[in-house]
């Protein structure tokens, strides 16, 4: 396939299932992340199937980002498609006992890390008058629940700084989609919980969630559609979550 494609939060979970099927379907990957061991691995295991190229940031950086993007090797400069994936949730609680850092966390990752990825890489993609960026929002974007208001907030910006881009982007030939998942069993929740394995674990008891996988293939079907074609929202779900 001839297009470059960059996905933040590539060493796990949605990211890394997305990565491993775009390689296997040629595509050029450019795969981010904090954790360069990971990037290293990953890249060790498909770079078999396709061009793949690691770029090590944490999307907080903007400094870095701008500089690493620049700085791109010739045959990845051109990136025709940014999966915006990175983010996380940080902590569960009441508002009245929130912790500010990770409240820091899930607004600087999830809303102004994206934010920054996407000033970075747009400006080529307006003056190719083509690209398609694709943004990972969640149903904590569509709906709210108790204990998560502020990773709810984060996710509802992200799925209105996705409409805003839409709109903005238009006229200059360049798609914006956004995929917004329910529950999908990654290292989600081993963050939200800092690291508790068994809580985290809890969380997909007595039903069957989504694999990072399900949302790789519907990620696959957005990207793989024709140019005349903007799948604009999904909201996938388990068929056990309504
Ligand atoms: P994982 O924890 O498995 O993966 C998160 C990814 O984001 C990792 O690759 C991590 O890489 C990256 N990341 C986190 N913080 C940063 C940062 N500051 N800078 C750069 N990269 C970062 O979770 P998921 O795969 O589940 O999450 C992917 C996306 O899907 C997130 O946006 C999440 O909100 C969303 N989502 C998840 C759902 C779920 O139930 N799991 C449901 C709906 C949406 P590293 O640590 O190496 O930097
Ligand atoms: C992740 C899904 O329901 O835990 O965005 O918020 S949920």
């Amino acid at each position: 396939m001839n297009k470059t494609i960059l996905i933040t939060g590539a060493t796990s979970g949605i990211g890394k299932a997305t990565a491993e099927l775009l390689a296997s379907l040629g595509f050029r990957l450019i795969l981010a992340g904090r954790r360069k061991d990971r990037l290293v691995e990953l890249k060790d295991n498909l770079r078999h199937l396709a061009k793949i190229h690691i770029l090590n940031f944490d999307v907080r950086d903007k400094d870095a980002i701008s500089k690493l993007i620049a700085g791109l090797p010739k045959d990845f400069r051109e990136i025709d498609v940014l999966i915006n994936n990175a983010g996380n949730a940080y902590g569960m609680g009441p508002i009245h006992e929130g912790e500010l850092d990770d409240w820091d966390n899930m607004i600087d990752i999830n809303l102004k890390g994206l934010l920054y990825v996407t000033r970075a890489i747009s400006p080529q993609m307006v003056e190719r008058k083509s690209g398609h960026i694709i943004n990972i929002g969640s149903l904590a974007g569509v709906e709210t629940y108790p204990n998560g208001a502020v990773y709810c907030a984060s996710k509802h910006a992200v799925v209105a700084a996705s409409e805003g881009m839409r709109k903005d982007l238009n006229p200059h030939g360049v798609k914006v989609s956004t995929i917004s998942p329910g529950l999908v069993e990654t290292e989600f929740s081993e963050v939200r919980f800092h690291g508790d394995k068994e809580k985290a674990a809890s969380v997909y008891k007595g039903f069957l969630p989504l694999s990072a996988f399900d949302i790789a293939e519907t990620i696959e079907f957005v990207v793989t559609r024709p140019d005349h074609v903007n799948i604009g929202d999904m909201l996938v779900l388990p068929s056990a979550q309504a």
